[in-house]
């Protein structure tokens, strides 16, 4: 089948390159906007290492020697396209301890992640996190639409049979005690990951998702894209993290986010090591990158902005006509532009009627004065 070109586009006189996710500064008020993702789990679970490899580009390895953490750590995640904040809590803190104000945590709160290491004892782990979430769903009610991930992690070592019974095992046990406990409403999803391979990136990516309200339109530009140029699956990274903030309808498999992955590391590697002058990188807004592959197949890689890109597989012999897939790319990287700055421009517009409402001060107090 031919590809068709899209229609549509605008124009733009502001910069079409600077636009993102959630609040850049660090002023209060910007903080308690920007959503935040708890990590908990037992000791030594791998909540640090989670955070250390998918966003400070450590490699699994390293993480042998991480250090327990032994307080609350919160950081900012900000060279990437989304802005927001994780939050460790140690293994042996209790995050609803009444000192540490589980409120303004919970209240916050965009996703509450909970580690379970599967090479240990499952048992207690999973006591701890039922009762969690039924204290941040239920008993104190702080927010209903807290979405919670469990990460059945360090699945490496397990053989595809232990993989599958622990998951059952845990999930089964997990929905019993919710609805015992009044909680079986809360929005519960499992993840098997491990750090070695792609199933972290892939994890956190739909943890990220959630977080981004415009996901179900991101989705469905990305299917016209690809009906309209004959792509097989798009996905659009994040390229600091190599989380995709969104893919198009069809199921994701993971030797193609896998491969897509590794396009992006190749693609960074030889724009910083052949294209970089004077040690600035030249990988920017306008970078492109196609690949040929054995299997028949090719992957186009074009930045959509300073942080986010476009990468798509294809079928070589759907690649006949590579000016419509540029045409159809400008269509969609405007459209991408459009769906974020019509946010921005409306949390902005809620910011400034929060900031009308305020009460004046009363006359006789600036008489006074
Ligand atoms: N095999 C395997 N080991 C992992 C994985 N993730 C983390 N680890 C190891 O688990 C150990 C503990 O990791 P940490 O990240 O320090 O654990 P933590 O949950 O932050 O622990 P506390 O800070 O003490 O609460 C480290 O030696 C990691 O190398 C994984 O996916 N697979
Ligand atoms: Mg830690």
């Amino acid at each position: 089948m031919a590809g068709i070109p899209l229609t549509g586009g605008f124009n733009s006189d502001e910069d079409e390159n600077c636009y993102d996710y959630g609040p850049e500064s660090d002023s209060e008020e910007e903080l308690t906007r920007r959503p935040k993702i708890v990590i908990m789990g037992q000791r030594r679970s791998g909540k640090t290492s989670i955070k250390k490899v998918v966003f400070q580009k450590m490699s699994p390895n390293e993480t042998l020697f991480c250090e327990s953490t032994s307080r609350i750590t919160s950081e900012s995640v900000r060279n990437s396209f989304i802005k927001f904040e994780t939050i460790e809590f140690p293994g042996q803190i209790d995050p609803f301890d009444p000192a540490l104000g589980p409120k303004k945590v919970f209240t916050n709160c965009g996703a509450m992640l909970y580690v379970i290491d599967a090479q240990d004892e499952v048992e207690e782990a999973m006591r701890t996190m039922i009762t969690y979430i039924s204290r941040a769903y239920g008993a104190y009610g702080f927010n209903k639409e807290i979405r919670f991930e469990c990460f059945i992690h360090k699945v490496d070592g397990l053989s595809e049979e232990t993989k599958m019974d622990t998951f059952r095992s845990i999930f089964q046990h997990v929905k019993d005690e919710l609805d015992d406990l009044g909680a079986g409403g809360a929005k519960l999803a499992y993840h098997m990951t491990s750090i070695y391979d792609h199933s972290i990136f892939d994890a956190f990516s739909k943890v990220v998702q959630k977080l981004i309200v415009q996901l179900p339109t991101l989705e469905k530009l990305l299917d016209i894209f690809n009906q309209g140029s004959n792509v097989e699956k798009s996905f659009l990274f994040d390229m600091s993290s190599k989380i995709f903030i969104a893919t198009d309808s069809t199921p994701v498999d993971m030797a193609t986010y896998e491969l897509c992955c590794d396009m992006i590391d190749v693609t960074l590697d030889i724009s910083s090591i052949y294209g970089s002058k004077d040690g600035q990188p030249v990988f920017d807004s306008n970078s492109s990158a196609s690949i040929s592959l054995r299997t028949n197949q090719a992957l186009f890689l074009r930045q959509v902005n300073k942080y986010l890109a476009l990468v798509s597989i294809v079928r070589s012999e759907n690649v006949e006509k590579p000016g419509l897939m540029d045409y159809n790319f400008g269509i969609f990287k405007s459209g991408v532009e459009r769906v974020f700055r019509v946010s921005n421009r409306k949390a902005l517009q809620k910011q400034k009627d929060r900031s009308l409402v305020m009460p004046t001060p009363p006359q006789s107090s600036d008489a006074s004065n």
